[in-house]
């Protein structure tokens, strides 16, 4: 995608602002009014002449342009945090996203020429790394300060973990001298406390051994299953001083301290799964995460179109099978249940049976590059140790090319049922939406669906990710994923309300970038579908997009309440903890932070807030929050049918496993 290049001067954004601002206010709908009271009028209307506008100082563009300059072990020599961070770089760290605090690290893996983000909450900018990564399979870094920094990105190093993101947590941890001293900050151990979240993690004592260490995390993030890797550094090991790489323990490069080495299944087993597919009338493929992490998409389509295999994609980014074609089981719940094999490809996070839609007689192969899960939850009929990758290019040469006429036109005919049951819920929600002058799930769903994938804008463009519990479980049944890493599923497997819009934002960053299978989209807008509750983690990181000018479109999906109040009905002194003020305006808080805000009662100031917004996101680079004003009511079955409903699994929609 083609962007005009605009110079990052504070001047040049003022004068933007300026210009958004007139277009905002000679426009005539109701968002373009509600985001009249910008930044230079008062709360009552009144223009106030001598409000300074919101700009980016220049000092941010003037240091993004700057050349790298790792450190040398000549002269003073070459910090301990910037052995490591020499390391990263080697290992082409994808991106840093980090507060201030871990200072000597984060600015040594600046200096070395890794693109680093600076934000607002340790905790947004560790799911921006996540994002990130989710998008791009790189593996991510995120950072903090000790304590404080580190202890606020737990929610989300967890949410990464359990979506197996290679993602690097990087903390500070004071001076070893003040060990079990309660010295100021210094009151907590970290490792322990990511225990159970973490692939890896390592307190660096020892500074002769940080570039050790450093080969010990890329081994752990880039061999078998990926992961969390924590490091924390104490400042003893961050300063030590190198002159001579003989001072550092086991000091020599990647090809010598990790291995490219990818397990290959035996030419017997290889014949059995042949053997057992051919065989099955209606074999499934599910195609795991590990499909997307070794960019094996090519050979997943070539194994199903020559045999003609289901493929129903799992794991926390879709789109490594696309939902439009005509092998795809992703909207075709219906058929699950007739499948007779299912073949788990890089399925890392198992399900049991029961929880996904399958007949409980169904065979099961599992390709697993580790041999220790295989048999792990569900019975399998035959176990491979493999790479995805080399797997499914063994399948792609030995299947048989075979015809599924019924299976194929199954997969068809429940697609087509499974459409027109999102069409009914629509048309019920429409009828909602008018006679409440409020906007129903559906209808905000099924407007950013229409907008994204049936109008001007190419459908395989936009990366998507939705979060929230109504919002999100509406979201996830309409948005789609035509090509790799097209969307986002935020929840993935954690059920986290209040990562995604940051998550959206590193994965903004990422396409912004163009960085691997987002290359031809490079500069696209990204957009988020989320919730009251959920925006409220992420909002302020409104600052970093605009700083970094990553263009993104935010619709909070706005019921005055956390999702789940239903549970406060039948307890009386319990609502006050589930409901919010009412009619809240997170258009106004955007404006506040430098992005657009628009705000939506209709479907129709729907569909133009996403057009104004996408052009302001394409033009300008500028992120706009669509504040959708919805009811609580339209989450319980009781006041609104449907209600709320989690989506059949696997398949669009789906968060678990
Ligand atoms: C951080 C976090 N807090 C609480 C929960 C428990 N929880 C699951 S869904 C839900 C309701 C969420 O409300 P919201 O995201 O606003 O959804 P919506 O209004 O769209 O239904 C809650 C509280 C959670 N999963 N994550």
């Amino acid at each position: 995608m083609k962007k005009t290049a605009r110079q990052n001067t504070g001047t040049e954004i003022s004068v933007n602002q300026k210009r958004r601002n007139f277009i905002l206010k000679s426009a005539v709908t109701a968002g373009a009014a509600a985001v009249s009271l910008g930044a230079n009028t008062n709360v009552l209307g009144n223009a106030v002449t001598d409000i300074p506008l919101i700009r980016i100082p220049k000092e941010i563009p003037e240091a993004l342009k700057q050349t790298p300059k790792p450190g040398s072990f000549e002269g003073n020599g070459m910090t301990g945090a910037e052995v490591f961070a020499k390391l990263c770089k080697e290992e082409e760290l994808a991106a840093l996203f980090c507060c201030p605090g871990n200072y000597t690290v984060i600015n040594a893996i600046a200096a070395a020429g890794v693109p680093a983000y600076g934000g607002r909450t340790e905790g947004a900018m560790c799911a921006m790394a996540d994002g990130f990564s989710r998008v791009t399979g790189e593996v991510t870094a995120t950072s903090g300060t000790e304590g404080p920094g580190f202890t606020h990105m737990i929610m989300n190093i967890a949410a990464a973990n359990a979506a197996r993101t290679p993602l690097l947590v990087l903390a500070s941890n004071m001076q070893l001298a003040g060990e079990d001293r309660e010295q100021f900050i210094q009151v907590a151990y970290q490792q322990p406390t990511t225990e159970g979240m973490k692939k890896y993690g390592k307190r660096i004592i020892a500074p002769n051994r940080v570039y050790e260490y450093g080969a010990y995390a890329f081994r752990h993030l880039k061999s078998g299953i990926p992961g969390v890797v924590h490091l924390d550094f104490p400042a003893e090991v961050a300063r030590a001083r190198f002159t001579d790489p003989a001072n550092l323990t086991d000091f020599y490069g990647k090809a010598k301290y990790r291995s490219e080495s990818r397990a290959h299944p035996s030419p017997k087993e290889v014949e059995k799964a042949v053997d057992m597919i051919n065989k099955a009338e209606r074999p499934i493929l599910v195609a795991g995460q590990g499909v997307f992490q070794r960019k094996a998409w090519e050979a997943l389509k070539e194994v199903a179109e020559k045999h003609e295999i289901a493929v129903v994609t799992s794991g926390p980014t879709r789109g490594h099978f696309p939902d439009d074609h005509r092998l795809s089981a992703a909207l075709s719940p219906d058929a699950l249940m007739s499948a007779d094999l299912v073949v788990f490809v890089g399925q890392y996070c198992m399900p049991s049976p029961g929880e996904y839609r399958f007949n409980p007689d169904i065979k099961a192969i599992r390709v697993n590059p580790v041999q220790e899960d295989l048999g792990r939850n569900w019975p399998l009929d035959l176990g491979i140790v493999s790479d995805e990758k080399i797997f499914l290019e063994a399948l792609a040469n030995l299947l048989p090319r075979k015809k599924r006429d019924a299976w194929v036109a199954e997969l068809a005919a429940a697609r087509q049922a499974f459409e027109k049951q999102h069409l009914d819920v629509y048309a019920l929600g429409l009828k909602y939406s008018k006679e409440t002058n409020a906007v129903h799930p559906s209808v905000m769903a099924k407007e950013v669906h229409d907008f994204l994938y049936k109008g001007d804008i190419d459908p395989k463009q936009t990366v998507t990710g939705s979060g929230g519990w109504t919002s999100g479980l509406f979201a996830g049944r309409w948005l789609r994923a035509y090509r790799p890493a097209q969307t986002v599923v935020c929840a993935y497997q954690y059920g986290a309300i209040g990562p995604d819009m940051a998550m959206m934002m590193g994965a903004g960053a990422a396409v912004q970038r163009g960085v691997g299978p987002q290359a031809a989209w490079k500069g696209a807008p990204v957009l988020c579908i989320t919730s009251d509750a959920g925006a409220a983690y992420s909002l302020f990181e409104l600052d970093t997009a605009a700083k970094f000018k990553i263009p993104t479109i935010t619709v909070i999906y706005n019921n005055n309440s956390w999702g789940m109040w239903p549970s406060a009905v039948s307890s009386p002194c319990s609502m006050q903890m589930y409901l919010f003020q009412e009619n809240l305006r997170y258009d106004k808080l955007a404006e506040g932070l430098g992005a657009r805000g628009e705000y939506a009662q209709t479907p129709e100031q729907l569909r133009e807030a996403l057009k104004r917004s996408y052009q302001a996101a394409v033009k300008e680079s500028v992120s706009t929050v669509i504040n959708v004003q919805a009811l609580k009511e339209f989450t319980s079955a009781k006041h609104y049918a449907p209600g709320v409903a989690l989506n059949p699994e696997p398949g669009v929609g789906a968060f678990a496993h």
